[in-house]
């Protein structure tokens, strides 16, 4: 029976060599915490009354579900007390959200997508939090310009899929790790080490009834998937879309792929559909630690200069050839 090691284990191994800080490292388990509690929410679904919309919109001006709302609050309750951070972010809420004054505060900031996919909550399909940590600039109280920071900036990054099993999977820019939590024990288990995406695949994942919209390149290199072994790349692709970002990047990290949402008429005006600082940055962190690659289909995601808090970008990541690919369909037309 090969060795057990709990996410507590991992963390305390990671503190003893130096990767982790000790704040670092409670903020993971005060996160885990959290999300073992929206795992929790959600896999009762209807048994709760959770399930439909909460009849209120976000700041993105999004219809709520109920469990989006729930699983904001408990991101933010459970988050708030452990002394680790000096505010917090969420697709949520408009605004950043202070550490009350009476409640310790540490130098660390966390951006996070509560509940990813909320398309899918009422179909039992999986979803899953998002998040990012950057350090605060600064020694007092941040404000919203404090959180504008390229995401190569970020100290850490994960997501927590709420499928089959609940799986956690996070880096703190040395590998990707993953956990899957043992609802029995209440605790992550340590079952995916130095997470890898292999450089070549031949799986796709896009929104396909955007096709019209999408930019000449884009139009390109999905013909090109499609024509198969006929067509110039001589190979059959298969694609998936689940619409939930976790999922769909989860199964890129677990199994490699290409995963895009990029720029088309529809979303030009936003910029994209993706949010750059807690959807796209934290998964790109992951997915390059994993030895992919991350852009906007021009440029590099990690590089962007954030202009503000839910500002919105174009994604193209995974397995590294083939972003490569479309990226150099973008940059050199004639390619
Ligand atoms: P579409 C979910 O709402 C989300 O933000 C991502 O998780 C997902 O990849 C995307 O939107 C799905 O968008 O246009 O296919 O519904």
């Amino acid at each position: 029976m090969p060795q057990r090691v709990s996410l507590t284990q991992f963390l305390v191994e990671e503190q003893r060599t130096g990767r982790v800080s000790a704040d670092l490292r409670l903020l993971f388990e005060v996160v885990a915490h959290a999300v073992r509690a929206i795992g929790a929410t959600v896999s009762k679904g209807a048994l709760l009354g959770v399930l439909g919309e909460a009849g209120t919109e976000n700041v993105q001006g999004e219809v709520q579900k109920k469990l989006d709302v729930i699983a904001n609050e408990i991101m933010l309750q459970s988050c708030e007390w452990g002394g680790t951070l000096a505010a917090m972010a969420s697709e949520e809420l408009e605004t950043i959200c202070h550490i009350p004054s009476t409640l310790p505060r540490g130098d660390y900031l966390l951006l996070f997508d509560p509940l990813d996919g909320s398309s899918n909550i009422d179909v039992n399909v999986t979803i899953g939090t998002i998040f990012s940590v950057l350090r605060n600039p600064q020694a007092k109280n941040p404000t919203e310009a404090d959180f504008l920071q390229p995401g190569r900036d970020q100290v850490a990054a994960g997501y927590a899929a709420y499928g089959p099993s609940t799986q956690l999977v996070l880096t703190v820019g040395e590998g990707v790790h993953g956990f899957t939590l043992d609802r029995e024990v209440g605790d992550f288990i340590y079952t995916d080490p130095f997470m890898a995406i292999p450089a070549e695949t031949r799986e796709y994942a896009i929104n396909a009834s955007n096709a019209r919209h999408w930019e000449a390149p884009v139009q390109r290199y999905i013909a090109e998937l499609q024509q198969g072994r006929d067509g110039p790349r001589g190979s059959d692709f298969n694609m998936r879309w689940i619409a939930s970002m976790v999922a769909d990047v989860h199964r890129v990290l677990t199994r490699g792929g290409i995963f895009m949402y990029p720029l088309d008429e529809k979303c030009r005006a936003k910029g994209g559909k993706l949010r750059l600082m807690y959807e796209a940055n934290p998964m790109a962190m992951l997915v390059e630690q994993a030895g992919g690659a991350a852009t906007t289909g021009r440029s590099r995601i990690l590089d962007i200069i954030p202009e503000h808090l839910h500002q919105r970008v174009p994604v193209i990541l995974g397995s590294r050839a083939e972003v490569e690919r479309v990226t150099s369909y973008h940059l050199d037309p004639s390619s």
